[in-house]
């Protein structure tokens, strides 16, 4: 092949990449900020009134109505912070029982169905954190403790130490067949100053506001409205572990020549993605 051709090969290439690249960077930033000020929204009139001037009707009406500034989420919901002395309380209060995570490895024969009405309650433990507010789209993991599902456990801590919105590693979300990320945000019940130490943000802590991202099928929405799908293939990988990156979004990769890498910057520090583009047919 002639070199020039293959060089023009390798700036298409880069270029078409680039552009997906920055494209999906930007809308996770945009919905990360939303999400953020929804945090906000909850410690104003959850935390702010008493009683709270916010319930399941309105968090649920202004969150579907304001979808369209969270791209790529399929839900957002709040979680309380509840300690095992309130426990009672707020179960009387809330007329259920804080639930335990249904997790992969458990047996799903027995038809559970994620129906939160047929999860086990949650075992003792110092604190819980059910969640109260949902999106209609997330509905199903209302009263369920997060802190009892590993990586929404891992989210929660290093969210509230940290006072930072931070992500998961890629898990299959419940009552969803694809790989997802969580991210949370911590509410806390007084103004932090920006430098608040770990233990003062654990203490001041009320409760969690996440979003879940369905990765592959919001991936697909957006790379859609690119007409490219039949010259490349992106894939996109978590590669915080860069010896074990995790698939994110795309098929299982066929080296066709040209690759080209583009890191992604999703807002946590502690987490690492990479967008990989491929052309689809040797030249
Ligand atoms: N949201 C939706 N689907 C899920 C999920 C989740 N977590 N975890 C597993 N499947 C309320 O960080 C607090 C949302 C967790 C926030």
């Amino acid at each position: 092949l002639n070199e020039g051709i293959q060089l023009r090969r390798k700036e298409t290439l880069a270029s078409m990449c680039d552009e997906r690249a920055r494209m999906l960077q930007d809308q996770f930033n945009v919905s990360m900020n939303h999400v953020h000020a929804l945090a906000i929204l909850v410690s104003t009139f959850y935390h702010g009134k008493q009683p709270p001037a916010i319930d399941q009707k309105t968090f649920g009406e202004y969150t579907e109505r304001t979808s369209f500034e969270r791209p790529l989420t399929s839900g957002v919901a709040y979680a309380l912070r509840v300690r095992h002395f309130e426990r009672e309380k707020f179960e009387k209060e809330h007329g259920w029982t804080i639930k335990k995570m249904e997790t992969e490895d458990q047996d799903q024969t027995l038809a559970q169905d994620c129906d939160p009405e047929n999860l086990d309650p949650s075992p003792v433990q110092d604190e819980y954190a059910p969640v109260i507010l949902s999106q209609e789209t997330v509905s199903h993991i209302v009263s369920i403790d997060m802190m009892s599902g590993k990586e929404d456990r891992g989210n929660i801590l290093r969210a509230r130490a940290s006072g930072k919105g931070v992500l998961t590693s890629p898990f299959k979300l419940l009552k969803s067949n694809h790989v997802g990320v969580v991210l949370t945000f911590a509410v806390y019940n007084t103004h932090l100053l920006q430098d608040a130490t770990p233990e003062q943000r654990i203490k001041a802590t009320v409760g969690y506001l996440g979003a879940s991202y369905d990765v592959p099928s919001l991936v697909e929405k957006l790379l859609h409205q690119l007409a490219s799908k039949q010259t490349i293939v992106v894939n996109v990988y978590d590669t915080t572990n860069i010896s074990a990156a995790i698939n994110m979004y795309g098929p299982d990769e066929i080296d066709t020549g040209l690759l080209h890498i583009n890191s992604l910057d999703f807002g946590d520090p502690a987490r690492k993605h990479e967008m990989h583009c491929r052309f689809k047919q040797r030249p």
